[in-house]
C-alpha cells in the first residue's frame, strides 16, 4: 500500500553531530579564503571557471544542507538494492548510533567542494553490497577497480546547478588518477596540509592531521 512506498527513506548515512559541524564549515571556509588567494590557483582558474577571472569560493560554492556521509541512496525504495540494503542485519543493529568518522582530505573541483571519509572495516560492514555497481559511474570507468568504500565524502558545497551526486563521483575521479600512477603536481604546504593539483579543476588537501568527526548512523526522508 501507500504507506509501504514510502517506508524506505531517501537515503541512509552518517549525520554529523552539529558541534563537529561548526568546526568543518570553518576549517573548510578557512581552506576555500586560502586557495583562492594562492597564485598556483590563480594560473588555473580558467580550467576552474571558464574564464580567467577571479572568483571567490566561499561564494561559488553553496551549502547543500546537514552534513552526512551517504551510505545507501534509496530514492523512497525506488533505487537498485534499497529494500535489501535496509533490511541488512548490520543496517537494523547500527541504526542510531555513533560512529567516528575520520576526514582525511578536502578536495575542490569546479563542480563540487567535499571531504574524502577513510572508512574502518567495522563502519565499511554498512557500505552497501552493492557498492561496485555503484562505482561504476559511466564518466569515470577505471573507479570500478577501486577499494570498498572509495566514494565515502561528505558533500561540502555545490556550484550552481550542480547536484550533491557529483561530489562521489569528483572523488572517484581523483582517486582513480591517483590509481592509475598519476602523482599530481605538489603545489603547496598548507598549514592544514599538502595541497595538490591533478589538472582540469581538481584539487586536493591532505590533512596533517584528519578531522575525527562523531556522527550518528540514521536515514534522511526529507
Ligand atoms: O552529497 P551526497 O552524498 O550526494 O548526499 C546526497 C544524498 O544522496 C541526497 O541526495 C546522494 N545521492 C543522490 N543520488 C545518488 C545516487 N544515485 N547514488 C549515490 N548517492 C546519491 C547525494
Amino acid at each position: 500500500g501507500p504507506l509501504e512506498e514510502v517506508s524506505l527513506p531517501l537515503y541512509f548515512g552518517w549525520f554529523l553531530l552539529s558541534s563537529i559541524q561548526d568546526k568543518i564549515k570553518c576549517t573548510s571556509m578557512d581552506f576555500l579564503k586560502t586557495l583562492d588567494t594562492l597564485e598556483a590557483f590563480k594560473k588555473h582558474l580558467i580550467d576552474f571557471s571558464g574564464k580567467a577571472e577571479e572568483v571567490d569560493l566561499e561564494q561559488y560554492f553553496q551549502p547543500t544542507g546537514i552534513l552526512h556521509c551517504t551510505t545507501k541512496f534509496c530514492n523512497y525504495g525506488k533505487a537498485e538494492g534499497a529494500k535489501e540494503y535496509a533490511e541488512k542485519q548490520a543496517v537494523k543493529d547500527s541504526y542510531g548510533s555513533i560512529f567516528d568518522l575520520s576526514l582525511g582530505a578536502l578536495f575542490v573541483t569546479p563542480r563540487t567542494f567535499g571531504a574524502r571519509v577513510s572508512l574502518t572495516e567495522e563502519q565499511l560492514q554498512l557500505w552497501p553490497a552493492d557498492a561496485d555497481a555503484e562505482k561504476q559511474v559511466e564518466s569515470v570507468p577505471a573507479a570500478a577497480s577501486l577499494p570498498l568504500g572509495s566514494r565515502a565524502h561528505v558533500t561540502l558545497g555545490c556550484a550552481e546547478g550542480v547536484e550533491p551526486v557529483q561530489t562521489g563521483i569528483d572523488l572517484l575521479e581523483i582517486l582513480t588518477l591517483q590509481q592509475e600512477g598519476q602523482q599530481g603536481e605538489q603545489v603547496e604546504e598548507m598549514e592544514l596540509g599538502t595541497l595538490t593539483y591533478y589538472g582540469t579543476g581538481k584539487w586536493l588537501l591532505n590533512l596533517r592531521e584528519p578531522i575525527s568527526a562523531p556522527a550518528c548512523f540514521s536515514s534522511f526522508y526529507g
